[in-house]
């Protein structure tokens, strides 16, 4: 946004729990037309403080976001996604912004079978403590448009990948875990889909929306790029050099979402977007990420991370943890 727009002041808000680093944003710290402020969402008077100083757009990002911590601890789902957003949207409605942007998932429309597409008008039907929390904000943020008359839009993507990402997720666990010739959990069969975003695509659409989305709209955002995890997991083994014996298959998760894929139909006739990263060289260009910035992500296995792990892959991997 910076690079794009450099005329704004943007303040980012975060509460730095445990995926939360400052150390990513270290190349804008210094940047006149940027303020980061550590504050809960959840904590309206902090909310309200800041949005007096002027605020004219919205972009809500935060967000407890990884469904196997759902599984293991629903409350603060419900907390920051749900109570949290609600805070943002009084805050908002308060002191009159000129739009509010809501960063969904595609996972608040459940799961697909074999064929088949999200659009925009699929019904929510979330099947993790995640994906309803998240229903559960945009729901709310729908309903302060049409009660308010809020000024919002609603953005539904498909899994991110790219730098940066916490590795917790498929992708970056598997990266890092292969370099650490690490067991590779799969869960279940490895055939669960999903539909494969670079982040900085996601990042564009989202800039368009902001700008050109229609009052009160939602625009689901994704790349068409379906692949199974074992897809995904193979693919990093060959570009690593490292042997498909590290792969192992464990419990499957609780409610598992069979298959994600998005109807990107309405965001590229509408608002003209079109993501640049094909998946083949986009997950290329993570992987090296990953391989030149080794100390980021050891870092971060470390501490409150490496507690999470062992209650989630524990049992499931038991001594090759
Ligand atoms: O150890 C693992 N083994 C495994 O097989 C992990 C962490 C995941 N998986 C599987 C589960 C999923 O089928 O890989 C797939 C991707 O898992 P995640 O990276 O946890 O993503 P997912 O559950 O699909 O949700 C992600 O996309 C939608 C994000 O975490 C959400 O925040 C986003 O809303």
């Amino acid at each position: 946004m910076m690079q794009q727009h450099p005329n704004y002041q943007i303040i980012n808000v975060d509460s730095l729990t445990y995926a939360g680093n400052l150390e990513n944003l270290k190349s804008i710290e210094n940047n006149p037309n940027y303020t980061f402020s550590k504050t809960d969402i959840t904590d309206a008077q902090a909310v309200d403080t800041l949005f007096r100083q002027g605020v004219d757009v919205v972009v809500n990002f935060a967000a407890e976001s990884h469904v196997d911590r759902s599984i293991l601890e629903p409350e603060v789902f419900v907390k920051t996604n749900v109570l949290g957003t609600q805070v943002l949207l009084d805050a908002a409605k308060k002191y009159g912004v000129t739009k509010f942007v809501q960063v969904s998932t595609d996972e608040v429309y459940g799961t697909l079978g074999e064929t088949g597409l999200f659009t925009e008008e699929t019904p929510l039907t979330p099947n993790s403590p995640y994906s309803a929390s998240k229903a559960g904000g945009d729901l709310l943020v729908r309903a302060y448009h049409e009660t308010f008359g809020l000024p919002i839009n609603i953005t539904r993507c498909s899994n991110n990948y790219g730098p940066y990402q916490f590795p917790e997720k498929l992708i970056p666990l598997i990266i890092s875990r292969a370099l650490s010739d690490q067991a590779l959990p799969i869960y279940g069969d490895g055939l669960n889909i999903r539909d494969w975003l670079y982040v900085e695509d996601h990042c564009s659409a989202i800039d368009l929306v902001i700008h050109q989305g229609r009052i009160g709209e939602v625009y689901n955002i994704g790349g068409n790029n379906e692949r199974t995890n074992l897809h995904i997991v193979k693919t990093i083994l060959q570009e690593l050099n490292k042997p498909e014996a590290l792969m192992t298959y464990v419990k499957d998760r609780l409610g598992h979402d069979r298959r994600y894929g998005i109807d990107p139909t309405k965001i590229t006739q509408e608002l003209g977007w079109k993501p640049k990263h094909h998946f083949e060289t986009g997950i290329k260009e993570t992987i090296q990420w990953y391989l030149n910035n080794k100390e980021w992500w050891s870092r971060i296995q470390s501490g409150e991370y490496q507690d999470y792990s062992t209650k989630q892959y524990g049992d499931r991997l038991g001594d090759s943890l």
